[in-house]
């Protein structure tokens, strides 16, 4: 077989932001366009020479295609080896085990997250280091200089390979070990869980609805919880992975997760809900008549991982993301537990957990992960969840209020203006960015402006320095709100504007977050200037 040199041009816009490359569909179907970028990933970490990668991805438009194109480029590049998931899926959670488990060089993981995948909707490419996590961005960053000045990439002439599939199979020079997307991963989650117990509960009666929303967590999750758990056939809905998701946005959350969100709140309504989102790396948690915030979800489980016998010996440490709350810091205080603030981005947690500083991370995005992968992890939030309500023996609305009887409740909400012309969003931005100069000392309502800034990371591992990571305004009661734009968007800017209070009176601990926040709403309104400089008045999205 033979391996020709395609001259190529850069194209603008290859910039990996807070999770790999993600674009519309048609882009990356476009000329070049995922073959300028998968070479810049092979010459960003120096080459492939030698190499073994992990692929797959959630199963989206395109997502079988892009894996032969980079299965012929990545056998051009002189890599070893590549271990696919069987049809080209895996979640990014399980791609981050298999990278770990076969001690790869790293991964190539194709998928869009939480948005919604097809023809015209989106695609995306991320590349995972031999950790399993996330590229940092000092190596993003290589990836882009060369997508900037790029003349070639090499490709092999050569037919598909057959990955339906598993076995062993080869490409020119190139082994390819097809395996089962699941397997490796369910094992996994049965070493870190007290299965018995989660089987024992599900026998007693305990109903569970799953929302897999046509995406890649389906196959995971009837594995897992039907096979593995016992939980009777249909516990999993939307259990397939569909090329477009069936038209379902895969972003677990109220708005878009409505059908469970219904289910949960109708007649009837089983005693734990939960959904994932695209690749398998999100989860929401949902009680009978009860959200959980993932904010509330991740300070529950700092308060109770080691009640899972893979946590037993108790959590080194707790990370979350400077927008989430700080429900997270509170238990770790009172626990003894280190805590860290990072950026947005999961790539930031991984320096803490390779250097055992903490177990447990989070993010309001819906995300929550230990270290046993350098992903965030959708099931595994799901499976630990389970495990405590086991042990404990509490329904979900339960575990919620006796969580804030103990710490307090830290009300909190998201709220996402999608689609903003981009240079009305950077007007936002720029003008805050010199409000916040001269903010601390200033009323809004009852309370007064404590400290403004625009946050700024340094990595205790490496010292590296990440900036202009979001606004955050914090007040003298602890309030706060922080605004910054999504890194994950594909149409114009989506700003988030993220608010929390802390309330530790019991009386009332049963508000609705938005009322509970009307203060904070109004004053990150006034502040910001939202409606003069987007002529938007309210979110598109609420979480
Ligand atoms: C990604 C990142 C998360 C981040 C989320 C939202 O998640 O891995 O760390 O919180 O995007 O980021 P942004 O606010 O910049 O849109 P995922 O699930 O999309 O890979």
């Amino acid at each position: 077989m033979q391996v020709t040199t395609v001259q190529t041009t850069p194209i603008e816009g290859q910039k990996p932001g807070t999770s790999g490359l993600r674009k519309k569909t048609r882009v990356f179907m476009g000329r070049h366009y995922l073959e300028n970028f998968v070479q810049s990933i092979f010459d960003g970490i120096g080459g492939a020479a030698g190499k073994t990668f992990v692929l797959g991805g959630d199963g989206r438009f395109f997502n079988k295609r892009a894996a032969q194109v980079i299965m012929r480029m990545a056998a051009a590049n002189g890599a070893s080896r590549v271990i696919v998931g069987q049809n080209a899926l895996l979640s990014t959670p399980a791609a981050s085990h298999l990278i770990r488990l076969n001690r790869t060089d790293g991964g190539i993981i194709m998928s869009a997250s939480h948005n919604p995948g097809g023809e015209d909707e989106d695609f995306g490419v991320k590349f995972n280091m031999a950790n399993g996590g996330p590229a940092p961005e000092n190596v993003t960053n290589a990836m882009f200089d060369r997508t900037k000045s790029i003349t070639a990439y090499k490709m092999l002439e050569a037919q598909d390979v057959d990955i339906s599939k598993v076995g062993e199979k080869s490409l020119g020079d190139l082994r390819v070990t097809v395996v089962d997307p699941v397997a490796d991963y369910a094992d996994l989650m049965e070493t870190l869980f007290d299965f018995d117990a989660i089987r024992q509960l599900i026998a007693g009666g305990f109903s569970i609805s799953f929302d897999a929303m046509c995406a890649i967590t389906g196959p995971y999750a009837k594995e897992i919880l039907e096979k593995r758990l016992g939980a009777p056939d249909g516990t999993v809905v939307h259990g397939t992975p569909l090329p477009d998701f069936g038209g379902m946005h895969p972003d677990p959350n109220p708005t878009w997760a409505h059908e469970l969100m219904d289910r949960m709140n109708g007649p009837n309504a089983p005693d734990f809900g939960a959904a994932s989102d695209g690749d398998g790396d999100r989860n929401m948690i949902v009680g009978r008549n009860i959200y959980v915030s993932p904010s509330d979800s991740l300070a529950v489980l700092a308060a109770n991982g080691h009640l899972a016998p893979g946590y037993r010996a108790g959590l080194a440490g707790v990370a979350r993301s400077m927008p989430t709350s700080t429900a997270a810091d509170r238990v770790a205080e009172k626990m003894g537990m280190a805590h860290y603030e990072t950026p947005t981005g999961w790539k930031f947690f991984g320096n803490l957990m390779d250097d055992g500083r903490v177990t447990l991370c989070g993010e309001e995005s819906f995300g929550t992960g230990s270290d046993h992968v350098r992903e965030k992890d959708g099931l595994w939030a799901v499976l630990l969840w389970l495990n405590i309500l086991a042990v404990r023996k509490l329904s979900v609305a339960e575990m919620l209020q006796d969580h804030w009887a103990t710490y307090g409740r830290n009300y909190y909400s998201r709220h996402d203006f999608e689609a903003i012309e981009t240079d009305k969003a950077d007007a936002l931005m720029n003008a805050l960015r010199k409000r916040v100069e001269t903010l601390p000392g200033e009323t809004f309502g009852d309370r007064k402006v404590s400290a403004a800034d625009d946050y700024a990371y340094t990595d205790p591992v490496d010292g590296s320095l990440s900036n202009h990571q979001g606004i955050r305004v914090i007040f003298d009661d602890g309030a706060r709100f922080v605004i910054r734009l999504s890194g994950t968007g594909t149409s114009g800017a989506t700003m988030r504007l993220y608010l929390e209070a802390l309330e530790t009176d019991p009386a009332r601990f049963d508000q609705d977050p938005q009322d509970a926040l009307a203060d904070i709403i109004a004053s990150a309104h006034e502040i910001a200037q939202i409606k003069t400089h987007t002529g938007r008045e309210r979110p598109d999205v609420m979480t």
